[in-house]
Protein backbone atom coordinates (compact mmCIF):
# COMPACT_ATOMS: atom_id res chain seq x y z
CA UNK A 1 0.00 0.00 0.00
CA UNK A 2 1.32 3.64 -1.28
CA UNK A 3 1.80 6.72 1.32
CA UNK A 4 -1.43 8.31 -0.63
CA UNK A 5 -3.78 4.84 0.30
CA UNK A 6 -2.37 4.61 3.77
CA UNK A 7 -3.22 8.59 4.01
CA UNK A 8 -6.17 7.58 2.62
CA UNK A 9 -7.20 4.47 5.11
CA UNK A 10 -6.33 6.57 8.26
CA UNK A 11 -8.83 9.65 7.33
CA UNK A 12 -11.38 7.07 6.44
CA UNK A 13 -11.20 4.99 9.45
CA UNK A 14 -10.83 8.50 12.07
CA UNK A 15 -14.06 9.84 10.88
CA UNK A 16 -16.40 10.57 8.53
CA UNK A 17 -14.18 11.74 5.74
CA UNK A 18 -15.53 15.22 3.80
CA UNK A 19 -14.95 14.76 -0.29
CA UNK A 20 -15.44 17.49 -2.85
CA UNK A 21 -14.53 17.67 -6.39
CA UNK A 22 -15.59 19.23 -9.26
CA UNK A 23 -16.40 19.44 -12.94
CA UNK A 24 -16.40 22.24 -15.67
CA UNK A 25 -19.37 23.16 -17.87
CA UNK A 26 -17.20 23.17 -20.81
CA UNK A 27 -18.80 20.93 -23.10
CA UNK A 28 -20.44 17.80 -23.53
CA UNK A 29 -19.69 15.10 -20.69
CA UNK A 30 -17.68 12.23 -22.29
CA UNK A 31 -16.80 8.87 -21.44
CA UNK A 32 -13.31 10.20 -19.96
CA UNK A 33 -15.35 12.32 -17.44
CA UNK A 34 -17.43 9.39 -16.39
CA UNK A 35 -15.06 6.71 -15.63
CA UNK A 36 -11.92 8.74 -14.72
CA UNK A 37 -14.13 10.55 -11.64
CA UNK A 38 -17.77 10.19 -12.20
CA UNK A 39 -18.13 6.49 -11.19
CA UNK A 40 -16.15 7.53 -8.22
CA UNK A 41 -18.41 10.40 -7.21
CA UNK A 42 -21.43 8.37 -7.12
CA UNK A 43 -19.45 5.54 -5.29
CA UNK A 44 -18.16 7.97 -2.41
CA UNK A 45 -21.35 9.52 -1.80
CA UNK A 46 -22.69 6.38 -0.03
CA UNK A 47 -19.63 6.22 2.10
CA UNK A 48 -18.71 10.06 2.75
CA UNK A 49 -19.92 13.22 3.41
CA UNK A 50 -19.54 14.39 -0.60
CA UNK A 51 -19.99 17.65 -1.90
CA UNK A 52 -19.38 18.47 -5.74
CA UNK A 53 -19.42 21.33 -7.71
CA UNK A 54 -20.05 22.69 -11.28
CA UNK A 55 -17.37 25.06 -12.00
CA UNK A 56 -18.76 27.57 -13.87
CA UNK A 57 -16.66 30.12 -13.26
CA UNK A 58 -13.50 28.10 -14.36
CA UNK A 59 -15.09 27.41 -17.49
CA UNK A 60 -14.60 31.21 -17.77
CA UNK A 61 -11.35 30.84 -18.04
CA UNK A 62 -11.26 30.05 -21.41
CA UNK A 63 -13.48 32.26 -24.11
CA UNK A 64 -16.77 31.28 -24.24
CA UNK A 65 -20.61 31.96 -25.74
CA UNK A 66 -23.21 33.46 -22.92
CA UNK A 67 -26.05 31.53 -23.91
CA UNK A 68 -24.09 28.04 -24.51
CA UNK A 69 -22.15 28.58 -20.92
CA UNK A 70 -25.98 28.72 -19.22
CA UNK A 71 -27.21 25.45 -21.04
CA UNK A 72 -24.24 23.64 -20.08
CA UNK A 73 -24.57 24.20 -16.69
CA UNK A 74 -28.42 23.17 -16.36
CA UNK A 75 -28.10 20.25 -18.73
CA UNK A 76 -24.18 19.26 -16.70
CA UNK A 77 -26.56 19.06 -13.14
CA UNK A 78 -29.19 17.07 -15.14
CA UNK A 79 -26.24 14.39 -16.55
CA UNK A 80 -24.44 14.40 -12.94
CA UNK A 81 -28.41 13.32 -11.38
CA UNK A 82 -28.77 11.03 -14.30
CA UNK A 83 -25.39 9.08 -13.51
CA UNK A 84 -26.58 8.65 -10.06
CA UNK A 85 -25.35 11.66 -7.91
CA UNK A 86 -29.07 11.68 -5.58
CA UNK A 87 -28.84 15.10 -4.46
CA UNK A 88 -30.14 13.86 -1.09
CA UNK A 89 -27.33 12.00 -0.43
CA UNK A 90 -24.71 14.62 -1.18
CA UNK A 91 -24.31 18.61 -1.81
CA UNK A 92 -24.43 19.24 -5.42
CA UNK A 93 -24.66 23.05 -6.48
CA UNK A 94 -23.12 25.52 -9.00
CA UNK A 95 -20.14 27.29 -7.90
CA UNK A 96 -20.95 30.68 -8.84
CA UNK A 97 -23.82 30.56 -6.20
CA UNK A 98 -21.60 30.05 -3.68
CA UNK A 99 -19.61 33.55 -3.54
CA UNK A 100 -16.91 32.41 -0.64
CA UNK A 101 -15.45 30.96 -3.47
CA UNK A 102 -14.77 33.88 -5.30
CA UNK A 103 -13.57 35.49 -2.21
CA UNK A 104 -11.26 32.63 -0.63
CA UNK A 105 -9.55 32.83 -4.21
CA UNK A 106 -8.08 36.16 -3.41
CA UNK A 107 -6.65 35.07 -0.40
CA UNK A 108 -5.17 31.74 -2.64
CA UNK A 109 -3.49 33.98 -5.46
CA UNK A 110 -1.93 35.77 -2.58
CA UNK A 111 -0.56 33.00 -1.13
CA UNK A 112 0.29 30.59 -4.17
CA UNK A 113 3.62 32.01 -5.85
CA UNK A 114 3.93 32.90 -9.28
CA UNK A 115 6.48 30.51 -10.51
CA UNK A 116 4.15 27.97 -8.82
CA UNK A 117 1.25 29.19 -10.96
CA UNK A 118 3.88 29.14 -14.23
CA UNK A 119 5.00 25.63 -13.45
CA UNK A 120 1.36 24.10 -14.17
CA UNK A 121 1.10 21.86 -17.23
CA UNK A 122 -2.65 22.52 -17.91
CA UNK A 123 -2.00 25.98 -18.12
CA UNK A 124 0.74 25.11 -20.93
CA UNK A 125 -1.36 22.89 -22.57
CA UNK A 126 -4.12 25.48 -22.67
CA UNK A 127 -2.38 28.63 -23.11
CA UNK A 128 -0.78 27.02 -26.04
CA UNK A 129 -4.41 25.95 -27.60
CA UNK A 130 -6.16 29.36 -27.05
CA UNK A 131 -5.54 32.48 -28.81
CA UNK A 132 -6.88 34.62 -25.64
CA UNK A 133 -4.88 33.78 -22.67
CA UNK A 134 -6.75 35.06 -19.64
CA UNK A 135 -5.13 36.09 -16.19
CA UNK A 136 -7.84 33.96 -14.95
CA UNK A 137 -6.37 30.77 -16.52
CA UNK A 138 -3.14 31.37 -15.21
CA UNK A 139 -4.48 31.94 -11.62
CA UNK A 140 -7.16 29.20 -12.20
CA UNK A 141 -5.27 26.71 -9.36
CA UNK A 142 -5.89 29.33 -7.01
CA UNK A 143 -9.76 29.09 -7.42
CA UNK A 144 -9.75 25.60 -7.71
CA UNK A 145 -7.25 25.01 -4.03
CA UNK A 146 -10.88 27.85 -2.86
CA UNK A 147 -13.38 25.43 -4.17
CA UNK A 148 -11.27 22.39 -2.00
CA UNK A 149 -10.31 24.30 1.02
CA UNK A 150 -13.65 26.22 1.74
CA UNK A 151 -14.89 22.37 2.87
CA UNK A 152 -12.21 20.84 4.77
CA UNK A 153 -11.78 18.79 2.36
CA UNK A 154 -10.15 15.58 3.16
CA UNK A 155 -10.47 13.55 -0.18
CA UNK A 156 -10.82 14.83 -3.98
CA UNK A 157 -11.44 11.76 -6.12
CA UNK A 158 -10.53 13.09 -10.05
CA UNK A 159 -8.68 11.73 -12.76
CA UNK A 160 -5.04 11.54 -13.40
CA UNK A 161 -4.81 14.63 -15.40
CA UNK A 162 -5.66 16.30 -11.91
CA UNK A 163 -2.70 15.58 -9.77
CA UNK A 164 -0.43 18.72 -10.17
CA UNK A 165 -3.70 20.76 -9.06
CA UNK A 166 -4.42 18.67 -6.09
CA UNK A 167 -0.72 19.15 -4.72
CA UNK A 168 -0.72 22.64 -5.74
CA UNK A 169 -3.70 22.76 -3.39
CA UNK A 170 -1.95 21.06 -0.02
CA UNK A 171 0.81 23.49 -0.78
CA UNK A 172 -1.07 26.51 -0.50
CA UNK A 173 -2.99 24.79 2.60
CA UNK A 174 0.10 24.27 4.26
CA UNK A 175 1.90 27.27 3.51
CA UNK A 176 -1.31 29.49 4.77
CA UNK A 177 -1.29 27.34 8.04
CA UNK A 178 2.30 27.73 8.66
CA UNK A 179 1.95 32.05 8.14
CA UNK A 180 -1.63 32.09 9.99
CA UNK A 181 -1.98 29.14 12.43
CA UNK A 182 -4.11 26.29 11.42
CA UNK A 183 -6.94 27.01 9.18
CA UNK A 184 -7.21 24.99 6.22
CA UNK A 185 -7.33 20.78 6.00
CA UNK A 186 -4.85 19.66 3.82
CA UNK A 187 -6.61 16.83 1.55
CA UNK A 188 -5.37 14.10 -0.44
CA UNK A 189 -6.27 13.65 -4.25
CA UNK A 190 -8.32 9.78 -4.99
CA UNK A 191 -7.26 8.63 -8.57
CA UNK A 192 -9.25 5.09 -9.51
CA UNK A 193 -6.98 2.14 -10.26
CA UNK A 194 -8.98 2.40 -13.59
CA UNK A 195 -10.27 4.64 -16.18
CA UNK A 196 -7.99 7.64 -14.63
CA UNK A 197 -6.55 7.94 -18.00
CA UNK A 198 -9.07 7.37 -20.89
CA UNK A 199 -7.56 8.12 -23.89
CA UNK A 200 -8.49 10.16 -27.40
CA UNK A 201 -9.73 7.20 -29.69
CA UNK A 202 -8.24 8.69 -32.71
CA UNK A 203 -4.89 10.34 -30.63
CA UNK A 204 -4.08 7.78 -28.04
CA UNK A 205 -1.32 9.51 -26.94
CA UNK A 206 -3.77 12.38 -25.60
CA UNK A 207 -6.22 12.30 -22.81
CA UNK A 208 -10.44 11.91 -24.12
CA UNK A 209 -11.08 15.82 -23.15
CA UNK A 210 -13.98 18.40 -23.85
CA UNK A 211 -12.30 21.24 -25.41
CA UNK A 212 -10.29 19.00 -27.98
CA UNK A 213 -13.16 18.77 -30.46
CA UNK A 214 -11.91 15.77 -31.50
CA UNK A 215 -15.35 14.25 -32.87
CA UNK A 216 -14.03 10.70 -33.65
CA UNK A 217 -11.76 10.47 -30.67
CA UNK A 218 -14.23 11.12 -28.14
CA UNK A 219 -17.72 9.61 -27.01
CA UNK A 220 -19.94 11.66 -25.34
CA UNK A 221 -22.24 10.22 -22.42
CA UNK A 222 -24.95 11.21 -24.92
CA UNK A 223 -23.87 9.22 -27.53
CA UNK A 224 -26.30 7.08 -29.78
CA UNK A 225 -25.45 3.26 -29.27
CA UNK A 226 -25.08 3.34 -33.02
CA UNK A 227 -22.31 6.09 -32.77
CA UNK A 228 -20.58 4.41 -29.89
CA UNK A 229 -19.88 1.32 -32.06
CA UNK A 230 -18.88 3.50 -34.99
CA UNK A 231 -16.29 5.30 -33.15
CA UNK A 232 -15.01 2.40 -31.33
CA UNK A 233 -14.82 0.01 -34.20
CA UNK A 234 -12.82 3.02 -35.59
CA UNK A 235 -10.83 3.22 -32.76
CA UNK A 236 -6.77 3.44 -33.92
CA UNK A 237 -4.53 0.24 -33.00
CA UNK A 238 -1.82 -0.98 -34.39
CA UNK A 239 -0.42 -3.48 -37.04
CA UNK A 240 1.34 -5.97 -34.47
CA UNK A 241 -1.81 -7.50 -33.83
CA UNK A 242 -1.49 -9.03 -30.19
CA UNK A 243 -3.89 -7.99 -27.24
CA UNK A 244 -1.80 -7.01 -24.60
CA UNK A 245 -1.89 -4.27 -22.09
CA UNK A 246 1.16 -1.93 -22.24
CA UNK A 247 0.36 1.93 -22.60
CA UNK A 248 3.82 2.49 -23.67
CA UNK A 249 3.89 0.60 -27.16
CA UNK A 250 0.33 -0.14 -27.15
CA UNK A 251 -1.51 2.97 -26.41
CA UNK A 252 -4.36 2.71 -28.51
CA UNK A 253 -5.20 -1.10 -28.35
CA UNK A 254 -4.72 -0.53 -24.01
CA UNK A 255 -7.02 2.40 -24.16
CA UNK A 256 -9.68 -0.11 -25.32
CA UNK A 257 -8.35 -2.89 -22.60
CA UNK A 258 -8.64 -0.28 -19.83
CA UNK A 259 -12.19 1.11 -21.08
CA UNK A 260 -13.56 -2.01 -20.64
CA UNK A 261 -11.90 -2.79 -18.14
CA UNK A 262 -13.35 0.32 -16.13
CA UNK A 263 -16.89 -0.09 -17.54
CA UNK A 264 -16.83 -4.07 -15.93
CA UNK A 265 -14.97 -3.64 -13.00
CA UNK A 266 -12.09 -6.09 -14.33
CA UNK A 267 -8.48 -5.11 -14.35
CA UNK A 268 -7.29 -4.12 -17.92
CA UNK A 269 -4.80 -6.94 -18.04
CA UNK A 270 -7.39 -9.53 -16.96
CA UNK A 271 -9.65 -8.11 -19.67
CA UNK A 272 -6.72 -8.57 -22.20
CA UNK A 273 -6.45 -12.40 -21.50
CA UNK A 274 -9.54 -13.22 -23.06
CA UNK A 275 -8.94 -11.56 -25.97
CA UNK A 276 -7.01 -12.51 -29.17
CA UNK A 277 -8.62 -10.90 -32.12
CA UNK A 278 -8.70 -6.61 -31.83
CA UNK A 279 -12.21 -7.10 -33.39
CA UNK A 280 -13.27 -9.10 -30.64
CA UNK A 281 -12.06 -6.72 -28.26
CA UNK A 282 -13.76 -3.86 -30.23
CA UNK A 283 -17.24 -5.54 -30.13
CA UNK A 284 -16.97 -6.03 -26.40
CA UNK A 285 -15.68 -2.76 -25.35
CA UNK A 286 -18.28 -1.13 -27.41
CA UNK A 287 -21.28 -3.33 -25.84
CA UNK A 288 -19.87 -2.64 -22.58
CA UNK A 289 -20.06 0.83 -22.86
CA UNK A 290 -23.42 0.94 -24.83
CA UNK A 291 -24.87 -0.70 -21.56
CA UNK A 292 -23.03 1.40 -18.97
CA UNK A 293 -24.43 4.93 -21.03
CA UNK A 294 -28.31 3.34 -21.89
CA UNK A 295 -29.81 3.59 -18.32
CA UNK A 296 -28.23 6.88 -18.15
CA UNK A 297 -29.44 8.31 -21.37
CA UNK A 298 -32.91 7.25 -19.94
CA UNK A 299 -32.75 8.85 -16.94
CA UNK A 300 -31.46 12.04 -18.55
CA UNK A 301 -34.11 12.22 -20.94
CA UNK A 302 -36.85 12.33 -18.08
CA UNK A 303 -34.64 15.14 -15.84
CA UNK A 304 -34.43 17.35 -18.79
CA UNK A 305 -37.90 17.50 -18.94
CA UNK A 306 -38.17 19.55 -15.90
CA UNK A 307 -35.58 22.30 -15.66
CA UNK A 308 -37.41 23.40 -12.91
CA UNK A 309 -37.23 21.59 -10.73
CA UNK A 310 -33.55 20.92 -11.34
CA UNK A 311 -32.62 24.69 -10.57
CA UNK A 312 -34.65 23.92 -7.46
CA UNK A 313 -32.20 20.88 -6.32
CA UNK A 314 -28.84 23.34 -7.35
CA UNK A 315 -30.58 26.35 -4.90
CA UNK A 316 -30.87 23.61 -2.00
CA UNK A 317 -27.33 22.36 -2.54
CA UNK A 318 -25.51 25.79 -2.58
CA UNK A 319 -27.58 26.96 0.39
CA UNK A 320 -25.92 23.76 1.94
CA UNK A 321 -22.63 24.61 0.30
CA UNK A 322 -23.15 28.29 1.73
CA UNK A 323 -23.51 26.68 5.55
CA UNK A 324 -20.05 25.20 5.30
CA UNK A 325 -18.29 27.76 3.31
CA UNK A 326 -19.48 30.52 4.79
CA UNK A 327 -17.68 29.74 8.29
CA UNK A 328 -14.62 28.61 6.93
CA UNK A 329 -13.89 31.69 4.96
CA UNK A 330 -14.61 33.84 8.16
CA UNK A 331 -12.16 31.41 9.54
CA UNK A 332 -9.42 32.35 6.90
CA UNK A 333 -10.35 36.13 6.81
CA UNK A 334 -9.52 36.31 10.42
CA UNK A 335 -6.61 34.42 10.48
CA UNK A 336 -5.10 36.51 7.94
CA UNK A 337 -5.77 39.88 9.77
CA UNK A 338 -9.00 40.90 7.48
CA UNK A 339 -10.53 43.52 9.94
CA UNK A 340 -13.87 41.67 10.82
CA UNK A 341 -16.89 44.28 9.24
P1 LIG B 1 -11.56 20.29 -20.50
O1 LIG B 1 -11.17 19.62 -21.80
O2 LIG B 1 -12.54 21.42 -20.67
O3 LIG B 1 -10.40 20.58 -19.62
P2 LIG B 1 -12.09 17.78 -19.39
O4 LIG B 1 -12.76 16.91 -20.37
O5 LIG B 1 -10.63 17.60 -19.17
O6 LIG B 1 -12.43 19.25 -19.74
P3 LIG B 1 -12.89 18.39 -16.70
O7 LIG B 1 -14.13 19.12 -16.45
O8 LIG B 1 -11.64 19.22 -16.69
O9 LIG B 1 -12.89 17.59 -18.06
O10 LIG B 1 -12.74 17.18 -15.69
C1 LIG B 1 -13.74 16.63 -14.89
C2 LIG B 1 -13.19 15.36 -14.27
O11 LIG B 1 -12.99 14.37 -15.29
C3 LIG B 1 -11.82 15.54 -13.60
O12 LIG B 1 -11.76 14.81 -12.40
C4 LIG B 1 -10.85 14.97 -14.59
O13 LIG B 1 -9.69 14.46 -13.97
C5 LIG B 1 -11.66 13.85 -15.20
N1 LIG B 1 -11.23 13.58 -16.57
C6 LIG B 1 -11.24 14.43 -17.61
N2 LIG B 1 -10.78 13.84 -18.73
C7 LIG B 1 -10.47 12.56 -18.38
C8 LIG B 1 -9.96 11.45 -19.10
N3 LIG B 1 -9.71 11.52 -20.38
N4 LIG B 1 -9.77 10.28 -18.42
C9 LIG B 1 -10.06 10.20 -17.09
N5 LIG B 1 -10.55 11.21 -16.35
C10 LIG B 1 -10.75 12.39 -16.98
N1 LIG C 1 -9.63 21.61 -12.60
C1 LIG C 1 -10.64 20.61 -12.59
C2 LIG C 1 -12.01 21.10 -12.22
C3 LIG C 1 -12.06 21.56 -10.80
C4 LIG C 1 -11.92 20.75 -9.65
C5 LIG C 1 -12.05 21.63 -8.55
C6 LIG C 1 -11.68 19.39 -9.45
C7 LIG C 1 -12.25 22.84 -10.38
N2 LIG C 1 -12.25 22.87 -9.03
C8 LIG C 1 -11.94 21.16 -7.23
C9 LIG C 1 -11.57 18.94 -8.13
C10 LIG C 1 -11.69 19.81 -7.05
C11 LIG C 1 -10.66 20.01 -13.95
O1 LIG C 1 -10.34 20.66 -14.90
N3 LIG C 1 -11.06 18.80 -14.03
Amino acid sequence: MGSAQIAILRITLAKMARVFSGIQPSGDLHLGNLLGALVNWVNHQEEHESVYCIVDLHALTLPKDAEELRSNTLELAQLLMAVGLDPDRCTLFVQSHVPEHSQLAWLMECTVSYGELSRMTAFKDKSDRSDFISAGLFTYPALQAADILLYDTDLVPVGDDQRQHIEITRDIAERFNHRFGETFVVPEHVIPPAGARVMDLQHPDRKMSKSQHSVNGTINVLESPDSVRKKIKRAVTDSDGEVRFDFESKAGVSNLLSILGAATNTSPEKVADSFERYGDLKTAAADAVVELLTPIQERFADLQADPAETRRLLQIGADKAREVASRTLMRAQQNCGLLEG
